[in-house]
């Protein structure tokens, strides 16, 4: 019997071949026990169109290629880095790309799976970029530039960030709890699978009675880890 696999935030870099081999290593190793694989986001580090970095990348396109064609199902969602990945990159792959927030029904439990940046909601400067860059308008702007500005918008957008980042307080940048309880009720469950916050962790936490989960996957470059889940139980594991 096959299991289930999530992975989040490989964040793969054409500068970091590090990461790039082991990834590759992974998938192609456990590939004949996936039956399933979800990608939680930021499976890139960064990618502005579909065309350019399909080409850009063409060995771990290969491998993925590979991988569905073994038999493992690969579904993604998308990451504040690779929120672009489109169509293209669908049909090539054979990756379902799946909506930002997505319930699984496994056997026994329903889990939300999600990128997790939603849940950040103390990050106010950040919600309102994210809303800003995935308006219609801004991504039809965008997309009027060649490769080469896109790239250097990219760039530059990525470097302010990570600059406003390194000045905010801890606590702005990890979840909001409030949140987290609003998405249990709204999505009527008590498993919450997600990435990037770069804290592998798992929350247990009760409320009114009710027990729930919370497993937060770390990030390749520092807590490289995946879920898995096989006989009807979830486990947090390292790489
Ligand atoms: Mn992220």
């Amino acid at each position: 019997m096959k299991n289930i696999y999530f992975i989040s935030d490989i964040h793969l870099d054409s500068n970091s071949s590090k990461i790039t081999d082991k990834f590759i290593n992974f998938i192609t190793n456990k590939s004949s026990d996936m039956k399933e694989l979800y990608i939680l986001g930021d499976l890139f580090e960064s990618w502005i169109d579909d065309k350019y970095d399909i080409f850009e990348n063409d060995l771990i396109i290969s491998t993925l290629q590979n991988i569905a064609k073994n038999g493992t199902k690969i579904f993604l969602i998308h990451g504040n880095r690779d929120f672009l990945i489109g169509k293209k990159f669908s049909k090539i792959t054979n990756i379902e790309i799946l909506p930002e927030n997505y319930i699984l029904r496994l056997s026994n439990i329903k889990i939300l799976i999600t990128h997790g940046d939603l849940l950040c909601t103390d990050d106010i400067d950040y919600q309102r970029f994210r809303k800003f860059i995935r308006n219609k308008i801004t991504l039809t702007i965008f997309n009027l530039f060649g490769n080469n500005i896109k790239a250097k918008i990219a760039d530059f957008l990525r470097g302010k960030s990570k600059k406003i980042t390194s000045q905010k307080p801890e606590n702005i940048m990890d979840v909001n709890e409030e949140t987290v309880l609003n998405f249990y009720n709204k999505f009527k469950t008590n498993i919450i699978i997600h990435g990037h916050t770069h804290r592998k962790n798992i929350h247990e936490t009760e409320n009114n009675g009710n027990n729930y989960t919370r497993y937060v996957l770390g990030d390749w470059h520092n807590a490289p880890s995946y879920i898995i889940y096989k006989n009807n139980k979830l486990e947090l594991l390292d790489i």
